[in-house]
């Protein structure tokens, strides 16, 4: 018999320490979390309707415990082992994001547990994004980067060795999980001081922030931890109130009555005092922003064609506005997207009818007569009839055109960087050590498995 421990309690106890030390480190984390669980709270009891559907999907007891972090890394090792980090916890790589296009120098992954259970017990992710040093212009500057970087090591001896012996034995015992999440927990910690002189630090921050955030600092710092609210727009109010100044615009789609994808908010970066090294061996004081709090909802999975749509609409009421949402446009951008998002289908009938969204199937208490046998294709009747009800599956994952916001409302609106270059999906792989999981194809399947498990109820007698 194992005496090893679960993936998910190792990753539930990482995730539980990990919201611990972000609340000693930014105290306004701590009231975000107030404000979601009042605004959760309030939620449940005003729709009873939606209540059900979390407790039917699993979705209600992981409510409170749901975050993400996330992190950026300097050097292709790091994603390496990170990699194998992570896999401690049951936490794979799923869905490649590159940000290049939105001027953002990195790309990314999100490491997140595979299965349905093992999400509903514990959903902790980490959006993880690799430094692309090919994108810095200046090549003297491009090599200066590089040698730091080839200098610091992120992860403790200890976690080095831990993560050896989770792979050779296949899993950690009580005690060994235990050291293991907090040696661990080092490589996410903010530090006060830096690695580099200050000259250093405002040279590789006019090549772009995020080059600084990553390279002056000894590890990847968790930049955000974002718990889930069921009522995003209510948070963006209690922020305003609590004086928590949100960001702009909610990234992502409009209000709903079906919810899709993800709706995030922020607020601003904490400027933080910094210690740089002198270069004549005196310290010098400065600053760096890069941490902030974010706020999601997280709505329903939808298909390629669900996802075709969403991009139109959401370009087009870019296109409208003339760009990427500001703090000038806000309203009417607001207003642009409610209008053009009509044209998406707002029942989870016409979803699933539609085919726009992922949906988790559920034999009913009735029964089919004796003699019929079902298949997929009875599908749309047998949910008709009541021997099969659905509901939304929800969306686990990330978006590329909210993060690039997400980052972009962090990094100061100064920032304005375009890089042409092509995606480049094989080398992140090959630097992460393994292929990332298709990020639609793991819809794709869940919800055929669900169908197989469904039709299979119903046919058994
Ligand atoms: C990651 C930004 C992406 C999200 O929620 O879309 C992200 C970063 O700022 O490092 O976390
Ligand atoms: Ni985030």
């Amino acid at each position: 018999m194992s005496h090893f421990v679960s993936h998910e309690s190792i990753r539930n106890r990482f995730s539980t320490i990990m919201s611990e030390m972000y609340r000693d480190e930014v105290p306004l984390y701590g009231e975000l979390l107030a404000l979601v669980h009042d605004v959760n709270d309030k939620a449940l009891v005003n729709s009873p309707a939606l209540k059900n559907q979390l407790e039917h999907t699993g979705e209600l007891s992981r409510l409170n415990m749901e975050r993400h972090g996330a992190i950026r890394l300097g050097k292709p090792e790091e994603l390496f082992t990170m990699r194998r980090l992570f896999a401690v916890m049951g936490m794979f790589p799923v869905g490649y994001y590159d940000l290049a296009p939105a001027g953002v120098p990195v790309h990314s992954t999100a490491f997140r547990a595979l299965d349905d259970t093992a999400l509903n017990q514990s959903p902790f992710r980490v959006f993880t994004s690799l430094l692309r040093l090919d994108l810095i212009a200046d090549e003297t500057l491009r090599q200066q980067a590089s040698d730091i970087l080839d200098k610091r090591q992120i992860f403790t001896d200890a976690a080095l060795a831990l993560i050896e012996k989770a792979e050779k034995q296949g899993g950690l015992d009580a005690e060994d999980a235990e050291t293991f999440v907090h040696e661990a927990l080092e490589t996410f910690r903010w530090h006060k001081t830096s690695t580099v002189s200050h000259e250093m630090y405002q040279a590789l921050l006019n090549q772009h922030r995020l080059v600084a955030d990553v390279v002056a600092f000894r590890g990847p710092h968790i930049n955000h931890l974002t718990p889930r609210t069921l009522d995003i727009d209510e948070i963006q109010m209690g922020m305003s109130q609590r004086n928590i100044t949100p960001k702009a615009v909610i990234e992502g789609p409009p209000r709903r009555n079906c919810p899709i994808l993800l709706r995030q908010t922020s607020f601003k970066a904490l400027n933080e005092a910094v210690v740089f090294t002198g270069d004549g061996g005196k310290a010098q004081s400065g600053h760096h922003t890069a941490r902030f709090g974010e706020i999601e909802q997280r709505g329903v999975a939808v298909t390629e064609k669900g996802q075709a749509l969403y991009d139109k609409l959401l370009g087009e009421t870019r296109a409208a506005i003339g760009g990427a949402p500001s703090e000038e446009n806000a309203e009417e951008y607001n207003r642009i997207l409610a209008q053009t998002f009509k044209g998406y289908p707002d029942t989870y009938e016409a979803l699933y009818a539609e085919k726009l969204a992922y949906f988790h199937h559920f034999a009913t208490d009735k029964k089919l007569p004796d003699d019929r046998t079902v298949t997929a294709e009875d599908m749309p009747d047998l949910i008709a009839d009541g021997y099969v009800c659905i509901e939304p599956m929800v969306y686990e994952d990330f978006l590329p055109v909210s993060a690039a916001g997400i980052f972009q409302s962090n990094l100061g609106d100064d920032e304005e960087k375009s890089y042409d270059s092509t995606s480049n999906q094989t080398l992140f792989e090959r630097d992460l050590g393994t292929t990332v999981n298709d990020l639609m194809g793991w819809y794709e399947t869940k919800q055929a498995e669900s169908i197989s498990h469904c039709l299979r109820r119903l046919n058994e007698r």
